[in-house]
Formats: C-alpha cells, structure tokens, sequence
C-alpha cells in the first residue's frame, strides 16, 4: 500500500516548466538553474543564437530561426511575435504536459516581450496553470516602459496571472544600484519566486503548498505584484511581513481589495510553525477583503536566525498598467515649460527703480536755483536803495 501510495505520489506531482524568453528571461532561467532545481525543467528561448548557446536549461531553443537568422529583434516586439509563430509546433511539442508554466522576461526589448503573449495562449490552450513572471525597464527607457506597458495588456489576458515586478522601485529595496547589479537584483528576485514556488509544491518543505491551492489563487489572478521583506531579532516576522507589505515591487492602487494572497516564509532551521501561522494571520489583517490566502514554508539552513518573507498579491489594479503613469509623465513633460518664466525676476531685478526716481532731483535744483536767482535780486535792489539812502543823507 505504502508502495502505492509512493508511485501515485510521483504521478500526482504537477510537472513544473519554466521557460526563459530573450536575453533577460535566459539569464533568469540560468540564475534559477545554478541554484539547483530540481522540482521541474527549464527551456531556454531567444532568437539570438549567440547569447541561447551559454544558458543553463534542459532544452535550448531558437526561436524564428528563419526570421531572425539567429541575430534577435532588435528590440521589436512584432518580430518577436513572430517568431514565436514560427517556432510553435516545436514549443508545443516541449511543454504538452506541463500542469504549470512559469514564462519569464524581462519585458522592453523584442524577443520576451513579442514572444511571450504567444507562448501563453499557447501553454493556456494546454490547461498549463500559466504565470508570467517579468520585469519592467527604469522610468528612465520611457519608449521600453511604453512597449512594456501595451505587452501587459496582452498578458493580462492570455496568462492566469502576470507577476511584475518594476525595475525602477527596486531603488527601495537595493539602493540606487550600478544598472548591471541593479538587473541582478531583479533576476535573484523573479528567479527566487519561482523557484520558492516550484520547491513548496513539488520538494518536501515546513508547509507544502498544495498545486490546487496554487491555481485557486493564481488562476485568473490577473496582475500581480511582489512584496519581500526580510528581518532578524525579536519581532522578526512583524518586521518582515511589515516590510513586504509596505514596498510592493508594483505601485499597486488599492492593496486591500487584491484577489487573493500567496505568502511564501523562508527561515533557518530555527523557524516555527508558529511563526508561519503569525505571518499569515499578519498578511490577512493588512488585506481583509481577499478570502483566498494560501501560504507555504521552508527551511533554507544558510538564513539562521532570519526569516524572509515573499508576498504575492494578485488580482490588484496598477497605475502602471491602466496607464495613469504614463498619463502623469505627459503633464511632467509640459511642465518644464513655464519653468522659465519665474527665472525672469530674478534677472529684471538689477534694473535699479531707485535710479528712476533720482531724476526729479535736477527739478529741484532748478527751483532752488530759481530761489536764489529771485533773492539775488531783493538782495541788490535793498543795496541800491541802501546806497540810494546813503547817498540822500550824506549830500
Ligand atoms: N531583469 C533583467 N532585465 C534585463 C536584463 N538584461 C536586459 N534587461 C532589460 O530587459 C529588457 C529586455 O531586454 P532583453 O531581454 O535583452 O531583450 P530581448 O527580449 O532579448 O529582445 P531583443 O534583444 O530585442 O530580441 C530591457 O529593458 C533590458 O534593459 C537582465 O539580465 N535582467
Ligand atoms: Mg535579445
């Protein structure tokens, strides 16, 4: 019986495929492949034949061979697109049979963006639980962020949920980071989700997470953002619930009324199930309206003492996504021009008013000379009449 048991446990396990798209979402497939994963296969796709051959993955494959020749989009997203078309019989080929699909990229450029809505109709059209994981440009790649943004629009619709996770809020999290660590942070971030993901569901852990539980959550979750925190000491859990709520790594509208819930606690041998239980109860009180809260734990022996805490929120509204972001950049794009106007008091000032107002001093003067001239006159008509006087007396 136990026997059985056993075999139908190895059955029962929900194949795991993450599948890297261009140049970002192979290096996060190959961070997640270095770290060990042992829960599922991972499939490297791009259409540059150059970057494909160094990743580490199961399978390796070139997408639109005849459309790209090898040489990437060159940051079209169409090309991408097509591609991926291209390419189909193939890709299905490789994820038939996949119960969940993890499609990862970092969004902007042509192959991961343009490829990746493709890839999810068809992992959908499979039954895989999809769920796309990408990353969007700094706010500084404006023209990137645009086709980032209008990607998304399609995700939302062909993945069960998209996880985003936006480059430029990672200065909340890692400091105002060297642009090549920066995007390391972000792979480490995307690739740890994942892999967390895949090791509750498919690896013995402190609480398993349950596949149906999973696609409770997931499925139809819609956009999703990331919150972490990590924290040692008393009130470790406090601190790092706090946190992961506090900086999602979406700007998400309203976080109370998110769809659903998915906590993932890491901690070293000397995690509780208590503190498991805590943090989940913490999670619930910041999101009261969201009924499906799922929550799974592991042990990772190199964290004792710490314990770092992974919120997923799905089914939430981002100003990034309805595009309020890009509507405010326009006013910030006008707003520079009346700018100049305030500068032109400072550079009238050293017109002296006071000058304008000396010239009626020359008036003056004319009047006192007048006064003098008028004096000058009484002053020799008495002389005269002095010596007029004089004159009259001494005769
Ligand atoms: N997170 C992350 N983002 C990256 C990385 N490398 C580049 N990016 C960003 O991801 C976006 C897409 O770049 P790539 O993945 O190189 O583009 P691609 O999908 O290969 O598309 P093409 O090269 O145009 O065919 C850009 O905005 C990059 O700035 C990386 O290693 N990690
Ligand atoms: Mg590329």
């Amino acid at each position: 019986m136990v026997t059985d048991l056993k075999e139908f446990a190895k059955t029962a396990k929900p194949s795991v495929t993450v599948v890297g798209l261009g140049g970002a979402g192979c290096n996060i497939t190959t961070w997640i492949a270095e770290k060990g994963f042992v829960g599922g296969r991972i499939i490297a796709v791009n259409t540059d034949v150059n970057h494909l051959y160094v990743q580490k993955a199961d399978k390796a494959i070139l997408l639109g061979e005849k459309l790209c020749k090898g040489h990437g989009c060159g940051g079209y997203p169409e090309m991408g697109a097509q591609a991926a078309r291209e390419s189909l019989t193939e890709l299905r080929d490789e994820l038939t049979g996949s119960n969940l699909v993890f499609l990862v990229a970092g969004l902007g450029g042509g192959t991961g963006t343009g490829a990746m809505p493709v890839v999810a109709d068809l992992t959908r059209e499979l039954s895989a639980l999809t769920i796309g994981c990408v990353t969007i440009p700094f706010t500084i790649e404006m023209a990137r962020r645009e086709k980032a943004r209008e990607a998304i629009e399609l995700l939302a619709k062909s993945c069960d949920s998209v996880v985003i996770i936006d480059n430029s809020k990672l200065r909340e999290i890692a400091g105002n980071l060297p642009l090549k660590e920066a995007l390391n942070v972000a792979n480490a971030l995307v690739g740890a989700f994942v892999k967390n993901l895949t090791d509750t569901i498919t690896q013995p852990s402190l609480v398993n997470l349950d596949y149906a539980d999973l696609r409770a959550v997931m499925e139809r979750g819609g956009i999703s953002s990331i919150g972490i925190g990590e924290s040692d000491g008393q009130n470790r859990v406090e601190k790092a619930v706090a946190q992961a709520i506090s900086t999602p790594l979406l700007d998400v509208t309203d976080l109370t009324s998110c769809y659903g819930v998915l906590i993932h606690i890491v901690g070293g041998e000397d995690l509780t199930l208590e503190e498991v239980a805590v943090a989940g109860e913490l999670v619930m009180d910041k999101v009261p309206n969201t009924k499906r809260i799922i929550w799974g734990a592991k042990v990772d022996t190199n964290l004792t003492g710490a314990v770092r805490v992974m919120a997923v929120l799905t089914g939430v509204e981002s100003p990034f996504v309805s595009g309020e972001v890009r509507a405010k950049k326009e006013v910030v794009v006008e707003e520079p021009k009346p700018e100049p106007e305030p500068i032109k008091p400072k550079v009238e000032p050293p017109k002296p008013p006071v000058r304008k107002v000396e010239p009626p001093k020359p008036v003056i003067k004319v009047v006192e000379e007048k006064k003098a001239s008028s004096s000058y006159i009484w002053i020799t008509i008495i002389l005269i009449i002095i010596l007029v006087l004089l004159w009259y007396l001494t005769r």
